[in-house]
């Protein structure tokens, strides 16, 4: 299993070190707000154990990254957009625009998202 790293924003605001607007917890994952967000709806669903991108989940622990996807639809419901629909993303790498090396995925809605892919 992958371990918390010392160095990671992310890990940082799972353990608590780092202050988040927290929305949705579980065992595995943790839900929190954007710091910048680009829509009015802006939600970051990571796993709690550090893994560098959606790659190495697949690779490591392809049930974990079922339960990231369920959060984010559970975000989705929580903030009121699953029925006029939201964009998931998951930005990695470089080229992919990932600037956090630790997993996550973009939960984006409140506004119209279509044509708006980099
Ligand atoms: P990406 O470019 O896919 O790696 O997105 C990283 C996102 O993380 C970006 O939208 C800003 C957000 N972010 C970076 N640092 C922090 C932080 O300290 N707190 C919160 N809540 N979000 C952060």
């Amino acid at each position: 299993m992958a371990q918390r790293s010392s160095d990671c924003v992310f890990c940082g605001i799972v353990a608590g070190t780092i202050p988040s607007t927290q929305v949705r917890e579980t065992d595995r994952t943790l839900a929190f707000r954007d710091v910048s967000p680009q829509a009015p709806v802006h939600v970051l669903v990571v796993p709690k154990d550090h893994y560098a991108d959606v790659a190495e989940v697949v690779a490591a622990a392809p049930h974990l990254l079922r339960l990231l996807l369920e959060e984010c639809v559970a975000v989705a419901r929580d903030e009121g957009i699953a029925d006029d629909g939201y964009r998931i993303a998951l930005n990695t790498g470089e080229q992919g625009g990932q600037a956090v090396a630790h997993c996550h995925a973009h939960v984006l809605g409140g506004r119209q998202m279509a044509g708006q892919l980099g």
